[in-house]
């Protein structure tokens, strides 16, 4: 016969067990949308430690949406090979292929899960570990507590490398950008440019690269960072870029 009590064990136990496995890890992710997502399913394929951290409750970033929240993903050739190994159906639609973002959303978080990366929700990441000129690991907060206003410290986790997958705002550069300065050619997060669907798919491939020694960029974060267009409902890039980052990171560690 269990009990209530048994039931908050249940769940304390096993979420201090996990929390205490990724105290130190491989690859720390920030933000769990396409990009972030697609890394961290890569590094955990290939061997590694890796944490994703959301700050909201649902993982999947700007996905779930659409276009204008009609539930269809557009990518092109590269994208589409992506989505099917994690076994989205895609269909052609002229020069480009169409799927569903929800069923997209959901089997690329699954595909990460099923790799072996650990998704923490509900967690901000708030600060960067730097020491000795590298970025050694991130600062976390229940996003609960930052959204009411608490004073209440954060926690650091280990991590021989971050990625910021945080979209649009890029929020962990600008943190590095004001703290110690970014190593990219101007040194800033350049804010990202309008819409240009085409040059902001390949932009985001080219400007996916480590931005500070142990800090990388994935997705569209590459782009604010780099200065580069926005591209609205197309996420081939985003998928690729995840790739990518896997790959430089796996080079590295
Ligand atoms: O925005 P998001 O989906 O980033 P992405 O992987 O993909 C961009 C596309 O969705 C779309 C686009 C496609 O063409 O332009 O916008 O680059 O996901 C970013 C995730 O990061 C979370 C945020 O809630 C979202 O789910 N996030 C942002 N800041 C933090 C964070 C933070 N400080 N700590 C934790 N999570």
């Amino acid at each position: 016969m269990s009990s209530d009590i048994d039931i908050t064990r249940a769940i304390f136990e096993s979420y201090s067990q996990r929390f205490l496995q990724s105290v130190s890890m491989d690859v720390a992710v920030v933000g769990a949308g396409p990009s972030g997502l697609t890394a961290a399913r890569y590094l955990a394929a290939a061997g590694k430690k890796v944490c994703v951290f959301e700050r909201k409750l649902s993982p999947g970033g700007g996905m779930w949406g659409g276009g204008m929240s009609f539930p269809v993903i557009v990518v092109q050739e590269a994208g589409r090979e992506i989505l099917e190994e994690v076994g989205v159906r895609c269909r052609r639609h002229g020069p480009y292929h169409v799927a569903d973002s929800i069923e997209a959303t959901a089997k690329i978080i699954a595909g990460a899960v099923d790799a072996g990366a650990t998704i923490f929700n509900a967690v901000t990441v708030e600060d960067v570990m730097a020491s000795q000129d590298k970025v050694c690991g991130i600062v976390v907060n229940w996003t609960g507590v930052l959204a009411a206003g608490m004073h209440v410290d954060p926690l650091s986790l280990e991590a021989r490398a971050v990625v910021d997958g945080t979209g649009h705002p890029s929020e962990v550069c600008r943190i590095v950008e004001r703290k110690l300065g970014l190593r990219t050619p101007t040194g800033r997060v350049e804010g990202e440019k309008c819409m240009w669907a085409d040059e902001g798919e390949r932009l985001t491939l080219e400007n996916t690269r480590e931005v500070y020694p142990g800090l990388y960029t994935t997705g569209m974060a590459s782009n604010a960072v780099m200065g580069s267009p926005r591209m609205g409902p197309i996420f081939g890039g985003m998928l690729q870029s995840g790739k990518k980052v896997a790959d430089l990171i796996l080079e590295k560690l």
